[in-house]
């Protein structure tokens, strides 16, 4: 780690495909500020990427990366992370890749609190199939393949993270480059699983959850009265509230990471080579 990082040392020479506007050029830019600014450099930043519009990032991201399997990037984040606990370990995606075909693994990766971070770039659609519903889609939100909208309520990612008994959740504005970054970084910094939703507009394929909507929509906890440490007042947030809040809507400062609660901090390159004499008697007895 280098405390001379600049957020630019994490961009790398691919130039990013998204259309001019998309709001995953705002998200993608404080993911970089908040980890310079963490003192992480990109010899030690993992990240792990979904498939969609903002599955792109570890491309133009200039750290260690993997682009694998649609719904599979939390998986395979926390396998780095346990290989080796000494890197940076950044997830990202879309709500699509996060809260439809990976939630079964969103819920897992939440309760079991690895030390890590999880950006979502939630744009309310499947931009990269262009423009179908997604589960945090509107009820009434039309689409080519949803003529008269989903017709189900849309899933609130927040109220399944605190259900899953997260330690860290927060929402971001991509837009709001000096409040996303701050809070990204208060995500790296936690003791555990650093969750942050990102509205992150569709520009191309999503009319309704605009720039201009957010903007008149989003109450920032900074402003009210709001302690993140109350579990209470953030069930209430998340639960009843206006859903468009953004900041760290709550954070358990007790966390311990799975771990370190484990005693499973060692870096598997220091484990010998072979296995021990007693796993290979276990195998003996079975053939
Ligand atoms: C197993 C599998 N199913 C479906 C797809 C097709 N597919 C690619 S991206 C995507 C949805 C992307 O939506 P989201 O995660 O919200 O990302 P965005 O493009 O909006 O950033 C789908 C359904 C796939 N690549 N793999
Ligand atoms: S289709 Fe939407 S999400 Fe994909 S790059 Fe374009 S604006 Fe961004
Ligand atoms: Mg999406």
């Amino acid at each position: 780690m280098s405390s001379d990082v600049r957020f630019t040392d994490f961009k790398s020479d691919k130039q990013p495909t998204w259309c001019p506007g998309c709001g995953d050029f705002g998200t993608m830019n404080g993911m970089m500020k908040a980890l310079a600014e963490t003192g992480n450099d990109p010899d030690n930043t993992f990240v792990v990427a979904g498939i969609g519009c903002s599955g792109k990032i570890g491309t133009y991201m200039h750290s260690y990366a993997l682009h694998g399997v649609h719904g599979r990037a939390l998986p395979v984040g926390i396998g780095v992370k346990m290989a080796n606990p000494e890197l940076e370990v950044m997830v990202a995606g879309g709500d699509g890749d996060g809260y439809s075909i990976g939630a079964g693994h969103f819920v897992h990766a939440v309760r079991r609190n690895v030390d890590m971070s999880y950006v979502v770039m939630d744009n309310r659609i499947y931009g990269l199939t262009k423009g179908q519903a997604s589960p945090t889609s509107r009820e009434d939100f039309e689409t080519a393949t949803t003529p008269e909208g989903p017709k189900q309520p849309p899933v609130n990612p927040l109220a399944l993270a605190l259900a899953s008994g997260a330690t860290f959740i927060a929402q971001t504005f991509s837009s709001d480059s000096q409040r996303h970054t701050e809070v990204v970084r208060k995500a790296i910094e936690h003791d555990g699983f650093g969750f942050v939703n990102v509205y992150s507009p569709c520009v191309t394929f999503n009319d309704v959850d605009t720039y201009d909507y957010w903007r008149d929509s989003i109450v920032d906890l900074s402003e009210v009265d709001h302690d993140p440490t109350d579990y209470e007042a953030a069930q209430e947030r998340i639960m009843t509230g206006d859903r468009e809040h953004i900041g760290v809507i709550y954070q358990d400062e007790g966390s311990v990471p799975f771990e370190e609660r484990e005693g499973l901090e060692d870096p598997m390159y220091e484990i010998p080579d072979g296995a021990p004499e007693d796993a290979m008697d276990l195998v003996r007895e079975f053939y």
